[in-house]
């Protein structure tokens, strides 16, 4: 795991400053996207260990999951029961209800504690798998979103971007099984990664693109820049 001491050290400094400024704060809220295998969990431990090293409280949580009930609407979505074959509505709704008790019981205590979110994935996960590779209608989600999320949306989103391939070459080194949404096709997870640019594009305010293909201390550099940047 690189140490803080490998950023660079404009980037370092900042952070302690900021640790500093804002402890009595509302927190901060950073959630990391892209398809799966791109290096989202290895990003976020690098960064929290910088964060932390750094003097900030961070909170590491991730989706879907983050509480108990959360954790088990996982499983049946990741790992379903045989022939169950979910529907995009009936995934995304159990999406959404794990995420209202994660909101409720994890995300937003600790944002007013003024403790740091790390999420690995939320609801841009949702607009990207089930809306445009799985075809649910957009007006449907903006829907549920507004009544879950409403306006406790990120305060910045890092997307990590690498070609489907490159990430399946990375997901099968790893070695482990494959979940329900792994299992799907180029085609699927080509779509996937279009619509993670996409949404992108149309926040351009609260989200950014990394170029996943760079080593994991050039990531981690990177998204400190871009915490320095946009958070400030
Ligand atoms: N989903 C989720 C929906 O459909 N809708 C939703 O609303 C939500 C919230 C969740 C699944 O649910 C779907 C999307 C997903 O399919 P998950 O397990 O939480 O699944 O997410 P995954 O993305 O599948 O997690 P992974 O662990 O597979 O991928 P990561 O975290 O992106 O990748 P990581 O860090 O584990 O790295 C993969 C491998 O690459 C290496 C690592 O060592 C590891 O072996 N690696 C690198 N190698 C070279 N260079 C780098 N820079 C590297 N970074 C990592």
């Amino acid at each position: 795991m690189p140490s803080p001491r490998k950023v660079s050290w404009h980037a370092h400094w900042w952070v302690l400053d900021l640790a500093a400024d804002t402890v009595a704060a509302r927190g901060r809220f950073i959630t990391l996207e892209g398809g799966e295998g791109v290096g989202k969990s290895t990003l976020i431990k690098s960064l929290t260990q910088y964060l932390r090293d750094a003097g900030t409280d961070v909170v590491v949580t991730r989706e879907p999951g983050g509480t108990p009930g959360a954790e088990a609407v996982r499983s049946l979505l990741l790992n379903p029961p045989e022939d169950c074959n979910w529907s995009p509505l009936s995934q995304t709704l159990l999406f959404y209800a794990a995420r209202a008790q994660h909101l409720e019981q994890v995300i937003l205590p600790a944002l007013e504690q003024g403790r740091w979110v790390i999420c690995d994935r939320f609801s841009d996960s949702t607009r990207a798998y089930q809306i445009v590779a799985g075809g649910l209608d957009i007006g449907t989600l903006d829907e549920i979103d507004r009544m879950v999320v409403s306006h406790h949306q990120p305060d910045l989103t890092l997307i990590l971007d690498l070609p489907v391939e490159d990430a399946a070459k990375r997901r099968s080194d790893r070695g482990e099984p494959d979940d329900v949404f792994e299992r799907k096709g180029v085609a699927f997870h080509r779509s996937v990664r279009e619509a993670f640019l996409e949404i992108a594009r149309n926040h351009a305010d609260r989200c950014a693109i990394i170029d996943a293909s760079g080593s994991p201390d050039e990531i981690l550099d990177e998204s400190v820049r871009l915490i320095r940047e946009r958070l400030t």
